[in-house]
């Protein structure tokens, strides 16, 4: 008995996987196995040797169906191991650059120019793209007779037949969002509303569908000089030149007052438009202090609070920045341009990590 014991503990210490074990049990313990033959023989013996032989057997078994166990368990283990050694992951190297689509221009830049009033402390603010056309114009001071409704090519939106209420409209800018959020948060306030716009207009340098970006900081004790700041701390950034020009012009908007238009600098050489430099001028946005019918209109006292707002074209900057030279196409789905134009998708721009690459 001690023979069988300690040969099956060395056969299962030596067995080498899973399957050599089983073949193991198989000899030992199993049906006909060398184990079970031997309590067959109890039955031939007399009721004192089975007395004396019958649990030795038991606990034999025993003893070796428990170092099979430990065995398989230990196997498993081992087996377990390598196969996380083979497939093992650094789940923090960086991904291929596999492109499956591409991220587009529009898309790239509303991503930059958000990282950028991010950092300056603006947050995101959107609305509906079917307006009222108070939120659209009359909140913004554009009454009814202002020729700004006529000039901005509204898409009026259906009425049923005897409804005589003003028709909604299709946001001619993003300026209704900026009211919807002062109505809801108050002064102070610090946003910027990227996203679509809509005018009946279709050239060369007009879709009836674009996007925008306007900003509003609303506070006790702002002024034009916050937003000179602002704007000249953004173009910087965006254009990704240190100290670039620009300059203010005094302008005209329903909605401010003053207003200024904004020129950034510009050389134009052998057909070739470089931003930051040089002596020429380009205009890129509108802005101004937010008129105090406008504040009163989103539900703010004018005598506690003032601020600047501003508004500019993303795909016209998008354009600029990245040197596309067609307007039309950015809307035209062709793949090839947005393989061209467009940039990978986890190139996700922020401040720290570079806006583009
Ligand atoms: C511009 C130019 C100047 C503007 C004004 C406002 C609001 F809602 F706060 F009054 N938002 N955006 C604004 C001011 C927009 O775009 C050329």
């Amino acid at each position: 008995m001690d023979d069988l014991r300690d040969k099956y503990i060395r056969l299962v210490a030596e067995a080498g996987d899973e399957s050599a074990l089983e073949d193991l049990r198989v000899q030992a313990v199993g049906k006909k196995g060398e184990i079970s033959l031997k309590m067959r023989e109890l039955g031939k013996m007399s009721p004192e040797e089975r007395q004396v032989m019958g649990p030795k057997l038991n606990a034999l078994k025993d003893e070796i169906n428990s170092a099979l166990s430990a065995k398989k368990e230990a196997l498993e283990d081992v087996a377990l191991d390598e196969r996380l050694r083979a497939e093992w992951l650094d789940v923090t190297m960086p991904a291929r650059d596999r492109r499956v689509g591409t991220i587009h221009p529009v898309s790239q830049v509303t991503e930059e120019v958000t990282a950028i009033f991010a950092d300056m402390g603006f947050a995101v603010a959107e609305g509906p793209q079917v307006e009222s056309d108070w939120h659209n114009f009359d909140a913004l001071n554009i009454p009814g007779h202002h020729p700004a409704r006529a000039e901005m090519d509204t898409f009026y939106m259906h009425r049923a037949e005897g409804d005589n209420r003003p028709p909604h409209v299709l946001r001619t800018h993003t300026s209704p969002v900026q009211i919807r959020s002062m109505e809801q948060q108050g002064a102070p306030i610090r946003i910027i509303c990227p996203g679509r716009v809509y005018r009946a207009d279709y050239d060369q340098t007009h879709t009836p569908m674009f996007h925008q970006v306007e900003g509003l900081a609303l506070d006790k004790d702002i002024s034009m000089a916050n937003l000179k700041w602002v704007l000249e701390e953004f173009f910087a950034a965006f254009f990704e030149v240190d100290g670039i020009k620009t300059r203010f012009r005094a302008s005209h908007f329903p909605f401010t007052e003053p207003s200024a238009e904004v020129d950034i600098q510009c050389s134009w050489e052998d057909g070739q438009l470089k931003i930051g430099e040089g002596d020429g001028w380009l205009e890129v946005l509108g802005s101004g202090m937010v008129h105090p019918k406008v504040l009163q209109a989103g539900g703010i006292d004018p005598y506690e609070y003032q601020g600047f707002a501003f508004g500019m074209g993303i795909d016209r900057i998008a354009m600029l920045k990245y040197g596309i030279p067609d307007l039309r196409a950015f809307f035209d789905s062709d793949l090839r341009w947005l393989r061209h134009y467009g940039f990978a998708s986890l190139d996700v721009p922020t401040l720290h990590g570079g806006l583009s690459r």
